[in-house]
């Protein structure tokens, strides 16, 4: 398969893109650096260096054997991004090419406009050239766990149905959510769903729940091939900060009573989800939602895992729950359906001692690039 990867420079998408090409599908990447460039407008830097997107294709190269096509511009510029399409042809599109982060949505209003501007600008010029450029192209969107929320009832995988007054429909599941960042992504799902009728796109929306982790069969080939690791406050998820407090002795940074329960996953289940979704498409006319995350966790589980396997390493690993900057429920019913990807054939690798403990390895040999002034939250809301 020709497959193109929007945000392909990303935390996700740089190893997603190695692994399709690893697995022989002829691969392209697509970034304008936005994420690298709000890192440093933000002075977080990532845990490892990270060669530039160019340098990173030829380092692959030069490990693997195979190529990968790099494109450097705006997925918000539709002249760019149709261009692209032209040129390319993809029979399949990965479309992460977002401004990521909760947090960096919150900040003011210039990082709220950007982040809707940036987000529904890509997603709506993706619809656009596959429509004109690509009709049979598969389009594979990120969405977010996150979309749903916290409801005090059981989430299904993306469709409810509703009686109402003796009659039945499927609806989208309810949606409300905590962020402008979540926010964004489901008005894609909802605009994506519109296009998918009007035009019978193909378009599969993953609601991921947030990944940890560093190392794919891929990355640990060479330390060039890896991908961005963000422990900050705004760019790092969860786990991911948890392995690098743990490793430089600060206390784990628990956010208010520390109940809220997410749908966790590998980096590398990640990949597999991606690819197990490409290979299998969505039909015409067909917008088909996947819960992605393999094992529910709260904040504390989470955190008293962390202490568990950093102490029997012979860390001293702290908890202090400090107050929540952000504004979500801390103690709340939560149970997702996510059988979709276990069907298409998913093989979990779950959050044992032994994974765990493995990234703490990884990231305590990082120590000395670890800044602890970046860790604690500076965004309130
Ligand atoms: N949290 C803490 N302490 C911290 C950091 C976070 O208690 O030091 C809490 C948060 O308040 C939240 C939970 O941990 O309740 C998860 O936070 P997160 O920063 O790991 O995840 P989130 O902001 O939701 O965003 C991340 C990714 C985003 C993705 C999302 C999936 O940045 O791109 O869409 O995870 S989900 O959470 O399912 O919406």
């Amino acid at each position: 398969m020709r497959i193109l990867i929007l945000g392909g420079d990303g935390y996700l998408g740089w190893p997603t893109a190695m692994h399709l090409s690893a697995r022989g599908h002829d691969v392209a990447v697509v970034d304008n650096y936005l994420r690298r460039n709000m890192a440093r407008e933000q002075n977080v830097e990532a845990l490892m260096p990270n060669p530039n997107l160019h340098e990173r294709v030829a380092a692959w190269e030069e490990v693997s054997g195979r190529k990968i096509d790099c494109f450097i511009g705006d997925c918000g510029d539709y002249r760019f991004l149709s261009g692209v399409f032209q040129e390319w042809h993809p029979d399949t599109v990965v479309h992460y090419a977002e401004q990521p982060s909760a947090p960096y949505s919150m900040i003011d209003d210039v990082t709220a406009r950007l982040t809707l501007l940036n987000n529904l600008g890509a997603t709506f010029n993706v619809i656009w050239a596959v429509h004109e450029f690509a009709p049979e192209c598969h389009v594979v969107k990120l969405g977010t766990m996150g979309e749903y929320g916290t409801p005090n009832i059981d989430i299904e995988e993306g469709w409810i149905e509703i009686e109402h007054k003796g009659r039945k429909g499927r609806f989208l599941y309810p949606r409300q959510t905590g962020s402008l960042y979540h926010t964004t992504k489901i008005m894609d799902t909802d605009m994506l769903w519109f296009y998918v009728r009007m035009w019978g796109l193909r378009v599969t929306d993953l609601m991921q729940g947030p990944v940890y982790g560093l190392m794919t069969d891929e990355t640990e080939q060479d330390e060039r091939l890896m991908p961005n690791f963000h422990y900050d406050d705004i760019f790092g998820t969860l786990l991911n900060r948890f392995l690098v407090q743990a490793a430089v002795g600060h206390p784990l940074t628990v956010y208010g009573k520390g109940g809220q329960t997410r749908g966790y996953l590998n980096l590398r289940d990640t990949l597999a989800c991606v690819e197990l979704s490409a290979n299998q498409p969505a039909a015409s006319g067909e917008l088909r939602i996947f819960n992605q995350f393999t094992e529910l966790f709260s904040v504390n589980e989470l955190a008293e895992k962390v202490q568990r396997v950093g102490n029997g390493m012979g860390l001293n690993v702290k908890i202090k729950p400090i107050e929540n900057p952000r504004k979500e429920p801390e103690d709340h019913y939560y149970n997702a359906n996510y059988t979709g990807l276990l069907e298409l054939g998913l093989e979990p690798h779950f959050l044992t001692d032994e994974v765990l403990g493995g990234m703490l390895e990884e990231v305590i040999r990082y120590k000395e690039r670890i800044d602890r002034n970046k860790i604690m939250p500076r965004v309130r809301w």
